[in-house]
């Protein structure tokens, strides 16, 4: 698994939120967590593979905002169990 953090130039308000987070769903097959923040210019998502930038990238322009920055760090699942 993976997490990325997006920094993203342009979103104004919780719309602009949802746009961006649609877009990931969209771009990204699997995406989970999907969480966007138009104070701090961020969203983050999880998933099971990289994500691609490019294809990021233009999803979020042709929507009317820019991807200025991308990290990917892996990212380990949290498991639970009942047996210790
Ligand atoms: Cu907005």
């Amino acid at each position: 698994m993976y997490k990325t953090t997006l920094k993203i130039d342009g979103m104004m308000c919780g719309m602009c939120e949802a746009h961006i987070n649609d877009v990931i769903r969209k771009t990204i097959k699997g995406a989970q967590n999907i969480k966007s923040s138009h104070t701090k210019g961020e969203s983050t998502f999880v998933s099971e593979e990289k994500a691609d930038e490019e294809s990021l990238k233009k999803a979020i322009a042709d929507t009317g905002y820019e991807l200025k920055d991308l990290q990917i760090e892996e990212y380990e699942k949290k498991r639970f169990s009942l047996f210790g």
